[in-house]
Order: structure tokens, then C-alpha cells, then sequence
């Protein structure tokens, strides 16, 4: 693999560390002017100021004085499924809520319904121009969900077509198993059964062939109780699968008090999430992944972040890229919602789409950051400064992408 050594770096902001930063810390990150970083093998080897070392056989590439960050990470999305739900548009125009569209049989179970019909390698395509998509927007490692199966062969068909993308394209991704999505339609007279499947055939299955690190369950009104929640979190831990779970979204029904209690890795949305949830995923050690473009797609109001910072629970931000409530690839947009709606600083945003949000996902110790050790995963920025990613809207400021020592150039993403 070819060296890389990237100079003429105006200024290289990261935070630091291989573990989620919460309270004042999620704030502080680490800003070198005139920097230079050496990638070898695809990880950092050194990072420095000033005139740079020898370069030996690595590729100079010249920064142009821009601005440096650490690749994002996308820590929730539902990247594999079939098919999309743009017919929900006129449904919500008219007023209809997420929850009814899927208790009359649409929104998830619709996508259900079109992911059971693809094949694995149909689901991979598709996902996979989603995934080029996001690499372009600064994207460099991303969590991906089953959870449009809901029967055995589908969820691991689902699971597969993560792992062979892990392989055939240069994003990172990390596998959540979530069979605990929705009930599907032919269990309705049977929760229990379906819980039971969950359990006992689905999670072993994941687990002896290795195809998720998490599981994961929406814990709503309508879908998945707390104890439902806590019944299926508990069997994926029994199985080494580390549990996350979807909390306070629409309803706060003890989703993120449970996520606390059980030692939950993340607790996802936290739209509606009470100080009582708030105090207990402190207590768990657990990281609050807020996902602010759903809120602005749901017409939902926001979780309130700076309650969480200032509780000492650590907040990370993704996209929450599904067909259904954020048909939304743009970590930047992200970013742009995490100042204006969450009210958080620049600086916390960034720690959030980087470093906890590698922390919401077990990545923590390999990127987050940009330090010797850490995988060579960079973005250099059509910007001077942090505040301008932040500040502009609507535009790809991702100039270049650099995952594992690769570089991939904006304008159509080829690597060079
Ligand atoms: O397909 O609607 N919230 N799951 C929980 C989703 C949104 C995805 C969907
Ligand atoms: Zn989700």
C-alpha cells in the first residue's frame, strides 16, 4: 500500500483519545496550525507541525492551507433495504403520524415487504451508491442495521450483504443485528412467539456466523415494550452481541432509563428523552447518538443535548439514513442541525461526529481521531476553519476524503 504524507495542513482540528468525551470535554479538541500527517500502511504513523520529515516513498499530497479534520462516522443507519417510501410524503402532508402509517401496515413493514423480495446481491448494489454518496460527503466509517427482515433468512441475508460490502468498498462498516425492529404483520396475534424467535433463533444464528458486533431494538409505543426491549438486549448479550437500543423517539416509555440500567453501548434519538433517562444513561456509561436530522424530517422537536453534555453523558450524531424517517445521507447537514437545533459548539459537533460517535460503535480505539495508531481516515475541507463546515449549508464542502491512506477526490469521488 502506497505511503501518504499530507502537508500544508492550515489547521488540523481533532479531538483526542480512544474514549468517548463527555461534559467539558466533548468541547475541548485539539487545534495544530501549519501540520503535516504521515499515513503508512492505511494508519497514521505521525502527526506534526511545521517543516515536515523525510517523506521516504510516501505520496506528497499538498492541503492547500485547508482545514483537516477525522474522517466522520455515521454511527446509525438502516443502509440495507429494498425499495423506498416516497408515497409517505402525501400521508405526512396530511397529518398522518410516523406511528399510524405503521400500524396500518406501511412505513417499516412496507419496507419489509420490498427487502424480502431483493436478493442479497441486490440489496448490496443498492446500498453500495448509497455508500459512495457518503464516502463524497466525508463519511468514513458508518454502522449499518438489519431489521427489514424480520424472519430468519432475511435478517441474515441483510447481514451478509453488509459483510460483503465491508469488503468491496472502502467505507468501514459495523454490523447491528436488529430483528427487534417491528412486529411483522403475521405475528400481530403473537408478540410473544415472535419475541421468542428473536431470541432464540435469530440472535444465535447472527451470533455463530459472526455478522453483527450489536443488537438493537426499538423500544416505542406500538412496537417494542421495555421489558420486550430488555428480553431481546438481554439474549444478544447472552450471545456476545453488545446492546443498543432505539429510546424516547416518539414516546418516553423507559427506553433510555432502560439503556442505562443494562449498560447500553448507545441509546439512539432521545427526542423526548426525560431527565430521569438522562440521569441513567450517565449513570450506565452510556452514549446519547442523536440523530437531529429525523427530528427536522419528523417535524419532531429536538433532544435536548446541552442537558446531556452538561449531565456528563456523551453525545455523538449520525444521520439515521433509512427510507422511511431520514432519506438522508449528509453528515454535514447533520452537523449544521447539532449547531443550530441542538445548540451545541462547533467544537462539541465535531466530537460528536467523530470521536463518540466511533465510541457509539465500539470503534473508539481505531478512528475518531487523527493520532498515531488510529486508521489513516481524513477529510480535507473546502474551508479555513471548523466554524465554516458548521456555518455554510446545503453545499459538499468534503474536498477530499482520504480512508485508510486512500485518497478520493470530490467531483465524482474517483480515487486519485
Ligand atoms: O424504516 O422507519 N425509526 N426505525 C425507527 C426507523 C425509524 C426506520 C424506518
Ligand atoms: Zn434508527
Amino acid at each position: 500500500m502506497e505511503n501518504l504524507l499530507l502537508t500544508n495542513i492550515g489547521m488540523l482540528v481533532t479531538p483526542t483519545g480512544c474514549a468517548a468525551k463527555s461534559g467539558a470535554a466533548q468541547g475541548e479538541v485539539q487545534v495544530l496550525r501549519d501540520a503535516w500527517v504521515l499515513i503508512e500502511d492505511g494508519k497514521i504513523a505521525e502527526v506534526g507541525t511545521g517543516r515536515p520529515g523525510q517523506a521516504g516513498n510516501a505520496r506528497i499530497l499538498d492541503a492547500g492551507g485547508r482545514l483537516v479534520t477525522p474522517g466522520l462516522v455515521d454511527a446509525h443507519t438502516h443502509l440495507i433495504f429494498g425499495g423506498w417510501r416516497q408515497n409517505e410524503l402525501a400521508l405526512k402532508l396530511r397529518g398522518v403520524p410516523y406511528l399510524d402509517i405503521l400500524a396500518q401496515g406501511g412505513g417499516i413493514l412496507s419496507t419489509v415487504t420490498a427487502t424480502r423480495e431483493a436478493t442479497e446481491e441486490e440489496l448490496a448494489e443498492k446500498a453500495g451508491l448509497a455508500l459512495e454518496e457518503m464516502l463524497s460527503f466525508g463519511t468514513t466509517t458508518c454502522e449499518a442495521k438489519s431489521g427489514y427482515g424480520l424472519r430468519l433468512e432475511d435478517e441474515l441475508k441483510q447481514l451478509r450483504a453488509i459483510r460483503d460490502l465491508n469488503e468491496k468498498q472502502p467505507i468501514d462498516l459495523v454490523p447491528t443485528f436488529m430483528g427487534g425492529h417491528a412486529l411483522p404483520k403475521c405475528f400481530a396475534d403473537d408478540r410473544e412467539a415472535y419475541i421468542r424467535m428473536v431470541c432464540e433463533e435469530m440472535i444465535p444464528a447472527v451470533a455463530e456466523e459472526k455478522l453483527a458486533r450489536f443488537c438493537d431494538v426499538f423500544c416505542e409505543t406500538g412496537v417494542f415494550t421495555p421489558e420486550e426491549s430488555r428480553k431481546i438486549l438481554e439474549a444478544g448479550k447472552k450471545h456476545g452481541l453488545l446492546p443498543k437500543i432505539h429510546a424516547d423517539e416518539i414516546d418516553p416509555i423507559g427506553g433510555s432509563q432502560l439503556a442505562g440500567e443494562i449498560g447500553a453501548v448507545s441509546a439512539e434519538h432521545l427526542i423526548v428523552c426525560p431527565t430521569e433517562g438522562i440521569e441513567a444513561m450517565a449513570k450506565g456509561g452510556t452514549v446519547a447518538c442523536l440523530l437531529p436530522a429525523t427530528s427536522l424530517y419528523l417535524g419532531a422537536t429536538f433532544a435536548p443535548a446541552r442537558q446531556m453534555v452538561n449531565t456528563g453523558v456523551p453525545v455523538a450524531m449520525a444521520t439515521d439514513f433509512n427510507p422511511g424517517s431520514c432519506p438522508c445521507l449528509n453528515m454535514q447537514l447533520v452537523m449544521n442541525l447539532g449547531c443550530l437545533r441542538y445548540r451545541l459548539t462547533p467544537e462539541e459537533v465535531l466530537t460528536a461526529v467523530t470521536l463518540n460517535g466511533a465510541a457509539a460503535i465500539g470503534m473508539a480505539d481505531s478512528v475518531g481521531s487523527v493520532e498515531p495508531g488510529k486508521l489513516g481516515d481524513l477529510v480535507i475541507w473546502d474551508a479555513q476553519d471548523l466554524n465554516y463546515i458548521c456555518y455554510r449549508m446545503g453545499s459538499n464542502l468534503a474536498r477530499t476524503v482520504i480512508k485508510r491512506g486512500r485518497v478520493f477526490e470530490r467531483n465524482n469521488i474517483h480515487e486519485n
